[in-house]
């Protein structure tokens, strides 16, 4: 080999250059091409481009990550998912760049990096990877009264989606839309997902990080590919300036959410993901998102948390991706770019002229800030006074008042999962004080009965209290206008106790063995397609089963399959006896069964649901043959899934 050998170096050379930084936050990431109509036009409200005209189709990249983890971790940790839009309008890009969560952890960007650090890895030997449950992040947040109510909802199955076309998204931030006239408004910003909201089961969610962690993702891929396209509506939740201060709680708070009980989500438009990716790299991987991106008819308000991103964002695409980013086809402008920005790293366009300054008389003046009113503009800030001060606003100071709303308003199995969900994590944490500190002065002061059961599933003791009324005596709560009727709120819109409207694209394994009834198998598997579900026949190898002298096509083998990454098995008649004598085919079904999934069985299976312990009168489960037991089963997956089944709280 010799070093003129330059068609070798220069391919060596590139390969190791292959690499970009990974995000900072949000490493693991998947994402999709699509469009935003809107139903009727909006401009009452918003002279924002995608608002106007609903002839109009706004083109989208949408790229929904996990937080915590690095870049090749697993898509089912509990944590926050990220859901960012990049709309590519005619006036520009703009990034709503937001969560599956209405919530923050803090209030106040100055706290992220230490949250951050909290929460990521810990540093000494960069363990565990992709989750919350260690005790720096336990350490910082009974530390940090404020992410109360965003413990709730991370602790909550909202924290482990069933699929990204499954989950909402929140902008999170109270932003405005503004008008033609100049006139603001306050908005939250809402994805209501068209199928529902819909999440796995804290222990399916591990073991789906082991047998597929690519199982968002893979869902994400596939149903794009299959024409099941995800589809999300927008909802603006709309306060006029002169109301602001109505609520009890500050718009500008970050960790608060305006109930839709107090202010409807109006639906406006529809977003549909219908084009996977090219290239992952290029398009999923340079994708930059920036708070900062907005066009005429959006602007920001004083939120704390938000005046920070608009910071950090630039930053960290500079420090990614390089200052040219811009100029990538992922992160392009459909509106050229008309400004004296020169040169940088990987510079594409060729500017032409000897002009690149303002003010000039050699290039006409341009190019020019537009003095029209079609340039953007900012929404002038009503006046300021007062002492320059690093400390939040007193109005920011209720931290559990809507952290006891969200528990108030979730069903019995909900509950169950959340207190299990904080014994798992504080079943984790090693140091004593960081577990007495989470118990005695969060949860306590959330709800006396998550303090409760939270104690009996960790042997945290719960400190004494000193009225048996009064749930929040033995933390000093922070007088928050809320504190005094917390104990009644509730907010039924966050519950997910709920059937989802549309199960399309469930799938549906269907165990097979030599025997199989081929008649009931191929009616079985039309059924579920008509259904729009995805049926996947599951041998005790790949290729085939014999029927009666026909082969059934086998889509995966049993050891390849696990129960973990289906909504609803089926056994149809023939199989049952051989199935009955395979572990694998046991542990399917006794999983399915622990994790609340509809299970069809023909009528010969009782030896096999006795193998695999699960009860013959489960609920969810049915038992019979042919067309009625398939409809059986669609009708059982419309409720999703079965809480009662699974096995939330282990008792103390
Ligand atoms: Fe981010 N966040 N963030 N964040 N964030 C990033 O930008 C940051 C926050 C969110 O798919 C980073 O390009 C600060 C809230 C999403 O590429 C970084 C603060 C919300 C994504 C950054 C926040 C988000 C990011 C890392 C506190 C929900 C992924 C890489 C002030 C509304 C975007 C990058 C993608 C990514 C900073 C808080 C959502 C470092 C300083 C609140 C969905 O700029």
């Amino acid at each position: 080999t010799l070093l003129e050998d330059i068609l070798m170096r220069e391919k060596i050379t590139h390969f190791d250059h292959e690499r970009i930084p990974e995000r900072v936050v949000h490493a693991r990431g998947a994402a999709a091409h699509g469009v935003f109509e809107v139903y009727e036009s909006q401009q009452r409200l918003t002279m924002a481009a995608p608002f106007q005209d609903p002839a109009v189709k706004t083109p989208v990249f949408v790229r929904f990550s996990t937080v915590a983890g690095s870049r090749g971790s697993t898509d089912t940790p509990r944590d926050v998912r990220g859901f960012a839009v990049k709309f590519y309008t005619p006036d520009g890009i703009w990034d709503l760049v937001g969560n599956n969560m209405p919530v923050f952890f803090i209030q106040d960007a100055n706290k992220f990096p230490d949250l951050i650090h909290a929460v990521k890895p810990e540093p000494h030997n960069e363990i565990p990877q992709a989750q919350s449950a260690h005790d720096t992040f336990w350490d910082f947040v009974s530390l940090t009264p404020e992410s109360a109510h965003m413990l709730m909802w991370l602790m909550s199955d909202r924290a482990i989606p069933r699929s990204f076309a499954t989950m909402e998204g929140f902008g999170v931030h109270t932003f405005r839309l503004v008008n033609a006239e100049g006139m603001s408004r306050l908005v939250k910003f809402h994805w209501k997902p068209v199928k529902g909201v819909c999440s796995l089961v804290w222990e399916e969610a591990q073991l789906i990080s082991g047998k597929d962690p690519d199982f968002n993702r893979r869902d994400l891929y596939e149903s794009i590919e299959r024409g099941d396209y995800p589809e999300y509506e927008l909802g603006f939740q709309v306060v006029e300036e002169t109301d602001e201060h109505k609520f009890g709680f500050d718009l500008l708070d970050a960790t608060k959410i305006i109930p839709e009980e107090l202010v409807p989500v109006i639906k406006v438009g529809k977003l549909t993901l219908n084009r996977n990716p090219d290239n992952f790299f290029a398009e999923t991987e340079q994708v930059a998102f920036h708070t900062g991106h907005v066009i005429p008819g959006i602007d920001f308000t004083n939120d704390p948390l938000l005046q920070g991103r608009l910071f950090s964002y630039i930053d960290t695409q500079l420090r990614r991706v390089g200052p040219n980013f811009h100029e990538l086809p992922i992160n392009r402008s459909l509106r050229p770019v008309d400004n004296n920005q020169r040169d940088g790293f990987a510079r594409t366009i060729i500017n032409k002229g000897k002009v690149s300054y303002f003010p000039n008389s050699l290039g006409g003046g341009c190019p020019m800030h537009s003095p029209t009113a079609a340039a953007f503009r900012s929404v002038q800030p009503k006046e300021a006074s007062g002492p320059k001060v690093r400390e939040r606003s007193p109005s920011f100071a209720d931290h559990f008042s809507q952290a006891t709303q969200f528990w108030n308003s979730m069903s019995d199995w909900e509950k169950d999962h959340i207190a299990a969900a904080f014994a798992f994590e504080l079943n984790q944490v090693v140091d004593e004080p960081v577990r007495a500190r989470t118990m005695n002065e969060i949860l306590v002061n959330i709800h006396r009965d998550l303090a409760n059961m939270v104690s009996r599933a960790t042997g945290i003791v719960v400190a004494p209290v000193g009225t048996p009324d009064d749930p929040t005596p033995s933390a000093p709560t922070p007088a928050g206008p809320l504190n005094r009727d917390a104990a009644s709120l509730k907010s039924p819109a966050l519950s997910m106790d709920k059937p989802p409207p549309s199960i399309a694209g469930r799938k549906v394994a269907i165990l097979l063995a030599d025997g199989a009834n081929a008649d009931e198998v191929e009616a079985a598997i039309a059924a579920l397609v008509e259904a729009a579900l995805v049926p996947e026949t599951i041998g005790p190898t790949a290729g085939s089963v014999q029927a009666a002298g026909k082969a059934i096509k086998v889509n995966r083998a049993a050891a390849n399959a696990p129960s973990v990454v289906y909504d609803a098995v089926v056994v149809p008649g023939g199989v049952a006896g051989r199935l009955a004598t395979m572990t694998l085919a046991q542990r399917f079904l006794h999983e399915a069964y622990r994790h609340g999934k509809p299970i069809a069985v023909a009528e010969d299976a009782r030896g096999l649901l006795q193998a695999a312990q699960v009860p013959a009168d489960a609920e969810g489960l049915a038992t019979g043959n042919g067309a009625a037991l398939v409809s059986r089963l669609v009708e059982h997956l419309r409720r999703h899934r079965f809480p009662r089944r699974v096995p939330a709280l282990e008792p103390s």
